[in-house]
């Protein structure tokens, strides 16, 4: 792992900012409190920090697509200095990913830190052939007179065979179906073009609007398109396509009716993601298999 890929993404202020976010709600996550222990007025701080990891689960299991978030929370009776935030792998190496000064970030009190630390999932690996991946956060918190306390959260990644329910579960997670509402770019008004103005968009990793010869092969691929051929989609014949050529293509492949589960002439998030279930099942055994679907998810589900 290299510093470049440090993993802590955003910092959560919970006292004053995510009072409209459900999954950071400190209402829905009461903390056990701690600040009933009264400090001698005469002699020195002597009460280290507490530190608590209060949401997953320890020993959660993440599935090697999902997004890796853990919140931990700090308390000291006297005000905080330093939290450190550590990452070790199962051969116990162990790398600062973050350390944050107190004084540095917005809180209503130096006395209690509460963050939901995000992992870049891409760069936490789970070896190819490993079953399964232990990883290790280490918190480490000092306090202003220097106490200096450490827990530590463990959790496991893993890339499981996924069944249609299970992949359509962990992709309404991952909010896979957004592709369908993107309304910064002129949509198609027509249901089956705009939904293939959603694929055009996947497929153009590059985002040059065209989808080029080698963005064209990829996608046959992975999808298993492999009796299409891009000259046949390509109207004016000049090696790439269009959006309007690509959702021509689409359309003539009934995926749009396909993907429809439930007739209803719109295809919905789980619908969405099913179908992409459906084209990554290559074997058609009825699972997606860790090479039917780690390296597409992060082709044309992750952002660079
Ligand atoms: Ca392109
Ligand atoms: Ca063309
Ligand atoms: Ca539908
Ligand atoms: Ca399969």
């Amino acid at each position: 792992m290299k510093k470049s890929y440090l993993l802590l993404v955003f910092l959560v202020a919970l006292a004053t900012v995510a009072c409209d976010d459900d999954e950071v709600s400190p209402t829905a996550h009461p903390l056990p409190v701690n600040p009933t222990t009264p400090v001698p007025p005469a002699g020195p701080d002597t009460s280290k920090p507490v530190i608590e990891f209060t949401e997953p689960a320890a020993n959660t299991s993440f599935v090697i697509i999902e997004n890796v978030m853990i919140r931990v929370k700090v308390v000291d009776n006297g005000g905080l200095e330093e939290v450190r935030v550590y990452l070790e792998d199962s051969t116990s190496n162990k790398e600062l990913i973050a350390s944050f000064k107190t004084a540095d970030y917005a809180s209503e009190s130096d006395k209690s830190f509460d963050v939901m630390m995000y992992l870049y999932r891409k760069q936490i690996p789970l070896p190819q052939g490993a079953g399964i991946a232990r990883y290790r956060m280490i918190v480490e918190a000092e306090d202003k007179s220097k106490n200096v306390s450490q827990n530590s959260f463990d959790f496991n990644l893993h890339a499981p065979d996924l069944s249609k329910e299970e992949f359509v579960e962990i992709g309404s997670r991952l909010k896979m179906g957004e592709y369908m509402d993107w309304m910064v770019y002129t949509v198609p008004k027509e249901p089956d073009a705009s939904f293939g103005f959603a694929l055009f968009l996947m497929v153009d990793k590059d985002y040059d609007f065209k989808i080029s010869d080698a963005e064209w092969k990829k996608f046959a691929a992975d999808f298993d398109l492999k009796d299409q051929a891009l000259a046949t989609w390509d109207g004016d014949s000049d090696g790439k396509l269009t959006d309007s050529e690509f959702i021509k293509g689409i359309i003539k492949l009934n995926f749009y009716s396909d993907w429809d589960v439930n007739k209803d002439s719109i295809i919905d998030s789980s619908e969405f993601v099913g179908g992409i279930f459906d084209r990554w099942d290559h074997n058609k055994d009825g699972l997606l298999a860790r090479s039917e679907y780690e390296e597409r998810y992060f082709t044309y589900f992750l952002f660079e």
